[in-house]
């Protein structure tokens, strides 16, 4: 099906070439940021608040500073004096660096210690005395919003609530009327838990400030080098550390996932220490630190609503949010988009019309909120529609997969308007289901299932048929802090052909190395294996936003596409003046230009690359280089097409995941290897969510599951078998005809599941459950619902 018009030597587009990164890898030999030790390199530890909302009342660090090895103890306080202690978040809100008076949420950053051991400043962080005076944290997001509980706010002036923005899309008086008219009206509450990144590697970095020359070197654990860099120079240029001072390096990645793409206040305290003391500064979390204290996923509470006819067409759909956001609004969406591409919640059904509402509050917990493979909140989004989808399918009594190839957008109605204004780039979403119904044996299964249910036994069959949107920009409609969304690509092919390439964006695991590498190979013939892939440095690569939102092959790979074009262009021209004929009589092939209908007259691409730099036509520009800054003039818009079947031990509960096929469609492929290897850990990253993980808080605000041991991360002992395919719609405006894929599966996959155990559950009455289902779950509904008798 992956059509491959280069040759395994070139590994172009479609070739599942071995990831070049994983020689270094595999090996242990990659370069993360604990990996750096620079001369005289000192070490930060943090004092972290036991309560989720106090005054602190004294610090004393006395007892500290006598730890051996300690050097400074830093606190709000010591900020203050430069305007530190607070910084401003991706969403224009606000964060404290460290407290000077409050503390807002469990393990928030108090006090830094500086020392010249890691172990030292460990000590001393434990040495450091804090005296708080407790306050009733409020916990719950429902009751935060209610008029009558008190302002957690007090630092802004005039802040009478807790409410942070409200934010809509759609048509709400056409979407009440059809909603009044509708013969069939479903209505469920869910809520998506706050769900936490594991990355293997945590956050950190070394902040090292040169003295004498002025200049910081920051290397860090960071998704968006660029963007750091400017944030850092618009808040410390006032002491004179301007952009062309800064430089910021993000050395290998150990997985991001959307976690390392805030600013931590752990940043900033180390670069503020390191220029204090003129030394470099380590700090890097460890792993209940990162747990519990980083930026979180998910925490929407939605209200979902569904009308249609009672032979099963969709007619509207009614989306109503709380977000929990914690003390700020510190989630790295877009800044026009407060609650990222939620308003993608129409899915991949053709009904006139939608209206989707978000409210976000401030509670006693840890800010964040766009992470972990949601695409801006495209993973909230599925889950509102594919359940409800399946509700309504439960409702009228009709199969799900029936009710989905009678709603869904047709293929040839792309581009698609949505009720929300998004406009669907290309799709086909009856053949995606089509396939993955045939993959799964879906007819079969519906009858082993009525076989199954007659036994009295549980057996489940759940349809996600989602669309992602993926790519930020365009950059008309998306910024970040009014940086324009697009991305970069820089190629240089040496004088023998071979080349570096460099980007904007920053992989933590995807395999950009090969795949940008694959890119070029295929526009112009250099073998992949030729072809150096660098990111991370903004001394040497071009300004981009970096890699999030599975925005990196809609952008940057777009723009490595488009740069090696001009670099064909250029050779081109140089095969006309080397072969003597005219730029029309040439034909290309991947890695030679040759005369029409002459293929002996020909010049490969190292020979046109090596005429650039010897002997090129008079008033050419030397050289072999190209650049691109790519603006996307849409987003893409990947599907799948997902279907999970369960079994479910009614006595215990325990839920047994025995098939799980997904069918993608991210347009071309690029490495059909690293896309599998993509989906298989994006849908581990969806079993995740809606099966075992979720950070539990109490009513004051502590956290019931801070470690590894309580917060259930799936491991391959958890995941099942995944059977996955593809359905190939290319984006018809992408250079490659690409769409992102990172973040399909995790975006795709849960509803599937809970849908499936929705569906063993159903005869009970059941209809809803909110992820994670757990065993327990399970069970007390069995038990609410009379099953045990
Ligand atoms: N690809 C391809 N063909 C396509 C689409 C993508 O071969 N049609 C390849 C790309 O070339 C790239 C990989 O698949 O090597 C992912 O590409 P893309 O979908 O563009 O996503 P990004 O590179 O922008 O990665 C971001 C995405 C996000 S937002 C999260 S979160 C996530 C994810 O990737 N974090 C990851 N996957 C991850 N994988 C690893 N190992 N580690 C993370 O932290
Ligand atoms: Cu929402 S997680 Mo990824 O966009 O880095």
């Amino acid at each position: 099906m992956i059509q491959c018009k280069t040759s395994k030597a070139i590994s172009g587009m479609g070739h599942s070439m071995k990831r070049k990164e994983d020689i270094r890898f595999i090996q242990g030999r990659g370069h993360y940021v604990d990996d750096i030790k620079l001369d005289g390199m000192l070490y930060m530890d943090i004092t972290r608040s036991p309560y989720a909302y106090a005054k602190i009342k004294n610090i004393d660090i006395s007892e500290a500073m006598k730890v051996p090895g300690v050097v400074a103890v830093i606190t709000g306080k010591d900020l203050e004096k430069y305007n530190l202690h607070w910084m401003p978040t991706i969403m224009s809100d606000t964060q404290m660096v460290l407290p000077t008076d409050t503390v807002m949420y469990q393990a928030q950053e108090v006090a830094a210690v500086i020392a010249t051991s890691r172990y030292a400043a460990r000590d001393g962080r434990e040495a450091v005395k804090v005296e708080y005076e407790p306050m009733q944290a409020l916990v719950d997001p429902f009751k935060a919003m209610d008029p009558s509980s008190p302002v957690l706010r007090t630092d802004k002036p005039g802040k009478t609530d807790n409410h942070i923005w409200h934010w809509e899309a759609g048509d709400k008086a056409k979407t009440e009327k059809v909603f009044s008219e509708a013969a069939v009206v479903v209505k469920e509450q869910m809520h998506i838990p706050r769900i936490h990144v594991s990355s293997i590697e945590t956050c950190g970095c070394v902040a090292d400030y040169d003295k004498i020359n002025n200049h910081l070197t920051m290397y860090m654990t960071t998704q968006a080098p660029h963007v750091l860099r400017t944030v850092f120079a618009l808040v410390a240029g006032h002491v004179g550390l301007t952009e062309e001072k800064i430089r910021v390096v993000s050395p290998d990645i150990g997985g991001g996932f959307g976690g390392k793409v805030p600013v931590y206040p752990g940043y900033v305290i180390a670069i503020a220490v390191s220029f204090l003391v003129g030394k470099p500064v380590k700090w890097i979390e460890d792993r209940s630190e990162n747990l519990q204290a980083d930026s979180f996923a998910r925490d929407y509470h939605i209200t979902a609503e569904m009308a249609g006819t009672k032979e099963g067409k969709i007619l509207a759909t009614r989306f109503k949010v709380l977000a929990d956001h914690g003390y700020t609004d510190a989630a790295a969406n877009p800044s026009k988009y407060p609650a990222g591409l939620f308003s993608i919640a129409t899915g991949s059904y053709d009904y006139g019309t939608a209206f989707v509402e978000a409210d976000a509050v401030y509670t006693n917990k840890p800010p964040g909120g766009v992470a972990y493979r949601c695409s801006f909140r495209v993973t909230e989004a599925v889950h509102a529609i594919e359940r409800m989808t399946d509700r309504y399918a439960l409702e009228i009594g009709k199969d799900p997969a029936q009710l989905r190839m009678d709603n869904f957008i047709k293929k040839e109605d792309f581009p698609w308007h949505s009720p929300t204004g998004w406009i669907y780039d290309s799709g086909d979403y009856h053949a995606g289901l089509q396939k993955a119904m045939d993959v799964v044996g879906y007819a079969d299964l519906r009858k082993e299932q009525v076989e199954k249910r007659a036994k009295g036994e549980l057996m489940g069959i759940g349809i996600s048929t989602f669309t992602e949107i993926v790519g930020a920009g365009p950059s008309k409609d998306f910024d970040i802090l009014g940086i324009k969304m697009f991305d970069s690509a820089e190629i240089r092919v040496h004088p023998t052909g071979k080349a570096i390439a460099r980007f904007g964006t920053k992989s933590q695991g995807q395999g950009h190395e090969t795949t940008y590498a694959q890119i070029i190979a295929e526009e112009l013939g250099i073998p992949a294996e030729n072809i150096q892939v660098e990111e991370g440095d903004t001394d040497t690569a071009p300004y981009g936003l970096g890699t999030y939102a599975s925005r990196s092959t809609p952008t940057a790979g777009a723009a490595a596409a488009v740069a090696a074009r001009k670099l064909r262009d250029k050779a081109r021209k140089i095969a006309a003046y080397l072969l003597e004929v005219s730029e029309d009589d040439l034909e290309w092939e991947p890695g030679k230009f040759f005369v029409k209908g002459a293929p002996e007259k020909v010049k490969t691409i190292q020979e046109l690359v090596f005429a650039a730099y010897t002997n090129f036509p008079q008033g050419m520009e030397a050289g072999f280089e190209a650049t691109h800054y790519y603006d996307p003039p849409n987003l893409t818009f990947p599907s799948g097409a997902y279907i999970c079947v369960v079994d479910i031990d009614k006595e215990t509960g325990g839920i047994h995941v025995r098939r799980f096929v997904a069918i993608d469609d991210c347009g071309h492929i690029i490495n059909p290897m690293i896309v599998q290897g993509q989906v298989h850990g994006g849908l581990t990253q969806g079993i995740a969510p809606a099966m075992y993980e979720e950070l539990i808080y109490d009513e004051a605000g502590n956290i019931l599951n801070g470690t590894l041991m309580d917060y259930l991360v799936p491991t391959a002992v958890e995941s099942p078998k995944w059977e996955t395919g593809h359905v190939v719609t290319p984006s018809p405006h992408h250079p490659i005809g690409a769409k992102g894929v990172g973040e399909s599966p995790t975006v795709g996959s849960p509803p599937a599941i809970a849908n499936a155990i929705i569906d063993a559950l159903s005869p009970f009455g059941i209809t809803h459950l909110d992820i994670p289902i757990t065993p327990f779950k399970v069970w007390k509904a069995l038990k609410e619902k009379g099953a045990y008798g």
